[in-house]
C-alpha cells in the first residue's frame, strides 16, 4: 500500500501524505468495533473530495446569496429528496455541520436561554449536546436528565413522564450514544404530548438500521429527527434535520441563518450518494446483517463471562461493564488497541468511577459488518476481546502481539470498503 493512490498529494505534502497512507494501513489491518464509525465506499470518497469543495452557497436551492449556484443547488436538492424518500419525512435540511451544531439549531429553532430542556444522562448513555452541563446546552438552558433503571440497565419510561410532567420542558431529546437497546418513539410521543413539549429523536448512532428497516423509525411520531451520516448510514461526517412541514421553516432559520454560514457542498454530495446506497436492496441486508452481527457477539461474550449493560443488544452496540473483570474500561481499550481492536472506553450506568477512567467499554458491529464479517465470526472476536483483557489484567504484552497478529490476518481476507487492498 503506498500514498500513491493520492499522486498530487504524495507531490504537494509528502508528509501529510505519509500520515494518510500510514491511516490507510491501520483501518484496514484493525478490527474497528468503534460504534459511531463505519467505512465510506469509494464513491463517497470521491463525492466528498470533489470541486464543489470550491464553492460558496449561503442560503438554500433556488434562494441563494451567491450567483453560480446552477449545479450546486441539483446536488442539495438531490440531497434532500433522497433523504426524504428514504426516511419518510416532510423536509429535510442538509446542512449542519455535524450532529452537535444540528442538535444545536434544534435549540435556536424552539427554546430561548434559560428554557428547561431534557434528555438522558450522558453517563447512562446519552449525548452532550442533550442538555449536559459542560456543553453549551447545559450552560445556556436548564438541563433535566432522565437514565436508565439500576436494576434492568433499560429506560425507565414512568421516571421520564414523572421527569416531564414535572418540569414541562421545552424541548425532549430521545436516543444517545450508549444505548443497547430499541429506543420506544411512541412512548416518548405520548410523555412529550403530554408535557407539551416539542420531541426530538436523536437518531445518529441508528440513522442506518433505520434506513434498512432494521430499528423502527421515529418518523411518525416526533417533531424533529436529527442525525449525523456518518455512522451506521456510512456517508460522510455530516448531519442532517428531519421535520414534519409546520416545522420546517423554523428548522431552516436556525441552521442558516441562525447558526451556519455556506453549506459544505462536497458533504453534501457525499451525503447524497450514500442516501443512494442506503436505498439499495443491499442496505437493507447491511442493516440486518450489523444487527445480527451485534447479538451474536454479544451471546460469545456473555458466553465468556462479560457483563453486558442491559443483558445484551437491539441493535448495532453493546456497552461491556468491566466492573467484574477488575481491569478498568481505559486499560482493557488501551490493551485491545495494541492487539489491533479498536474501541473507546465509556462510562456504564452508574458508574463508581470516572469519565476519563470509567468501568466499561463501547463496542459495535457496523465496519466489520461493511468488511463482509458474519455471525460465524463473532465467537472469534469474543475470544480476542477476552484474551486481550486478561492480557491486560497480567500486562502480557506478547499475548496482545499475538492477537494483533490474528486480527491483521483475518482483516486481509476482508477488504475494507474504500481502502486499498493491504
Ligand atoms: N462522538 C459520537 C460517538 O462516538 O458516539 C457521538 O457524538
Amino acid at each position: 500500500m503506498s500514498a500513491s493512490r493520492h499522486p498530487a498529494l504524495l507531490a504537494t505534502d509528502p508528509e501529510l501524505a505519509s500520515f494518510v497512507a500510514a491511516e490507510e494501513v491501520l483501518q484496514a489491518q484493525t478490527l474497528r468495533l468503534i460504534p459511531s464509525e463505519n467505512y465510506v465506499s469509494a464513491a463517497v470518497l470521491e463525492a466528498s473530495g470533489t470541486v464543489l469543495q470550491n464553492k460558496y452557497s449561503e442560503g438554500y436551492p433556488g434562494r441563494r446569496y451567491y450567483e453560480g449556484q446552477q449545479n450546486i443547488d441539483r446536488v442539495e436538492a438531490l440531497a434532500v429528496e433522497r433523504a426524504k424518500g428514504l426516511f419518510g419525512v416532510d423536509h429535510v435540511n442538509v446542512q449542519p455541520y455535524s450532529g452537535s451544531p444540528a442538535n444545536l439549531a434544534v435549540y435556536l429553532a424552539f427554546a430561548k436561554p434559560g428554557d428547561t430542556v431534557m434528555g438522558m444522562a450522558l453517563p447512562m448513555g446519552g449525548h452532550l449536546t442533550h442538555g449536559w452541563g459542560v456543553s453549551a446546552t447545559g450552560s445556556w438552558f436548564r438541563g433535566v436528565q432522565y437514565g436508565v433503571r439500576a436494576d434492568t440497565g433499560l429506560i425507565d419510561y414512568d421516571a421520564v413522564r414523572d421527569l416531564a410532567l414535572a418540569e414541562r420542558p421545552k424541548l425532549i431529546f430521545c436516543g444517545g450514544t450508549a444505548l443497547p437497546r430499541t429506543i420506544d418513539f411512541a412512548a416518548f410521543a405520548e410523555i412529550a404530548r403530554e408535557a407539551g413539549s416539542i420531541l426530538v429523536a436523536d437518531v445518529a448512532h441508528i440513522a442506518g438500521l433505520i434506513a434498512g428497516g432494521a430499528h423502527p423509525s421515529p418518523a411518525d411520531h416526533v417533531d424533529v429527527i436529527s442525525t449525523t451520516t456518518h455512522k451506521t448510514l456510512r456517508g460522510p461526517r455530516g448531519a442532517m434535520l428531519m421535520c414534519r412541514e409546520e416545522h420546517a421553516k423554523a428548522i431552516d432559520k436556525a441552521v442558516f441563518p441562525g447558526l451556519q454560514g455556506g453549506p459544505h457542498n462536497q458533504t453534501t454530495a457525499g451525503i447524497a450518494v450514500a442516501l443512494h446506497e442506503a436505498a439499495q436492496p443491499s442496505f437493507v441486508s447491511y442493516a440486518h446483517a450489523v444487527v445480527a452481527n451485534a447479538k451474536a457477539l454479544a451471546a460469545a461474550l456473555l458466553q465468556k463471562g462479560f457483563d453486558l449493560v442491559s443483558g445484551g443488544t437491539d441493535n448495532h452496540l453493546i456497552l461491556i461493564d468491566l466492573t467484574g473483570k477488575d481491569v478498568p474500561g481505559k486499560i482493557a481499550a488501551k490493551a485491545l488497541d495494541r492487539a489491533g481492536i479498536v474501541v473507546n472506553y465509556n462510562t456504564v450506568p452508574f458508574d463508581p468511577r470516572k469519565p476519563f477512567d470509567p468501568s466499561g467499554v463501547r463496542i459495535g458491529t457496523p465496519s466489520l459488518t461493511s468488511r463482509g464479517l458474519s455471525t460465524e465470526h463473532m465467537p472469534l472476536v469474543a475470544d480476542w476481546i477476552s484474551r486481550a483483557v486478561d492480557a491486560a489484567a497480567k500486562g502480557d504484552e506478547q499475548a496482545l502481539a499475538a492477537i494483533r497478529a490474528e486480527v491483521t490476518d483475518l482483516m486481509a481476507a476482508f477488504p475494507a470498503p474504500g481502502l486499498p487492498l493491504a
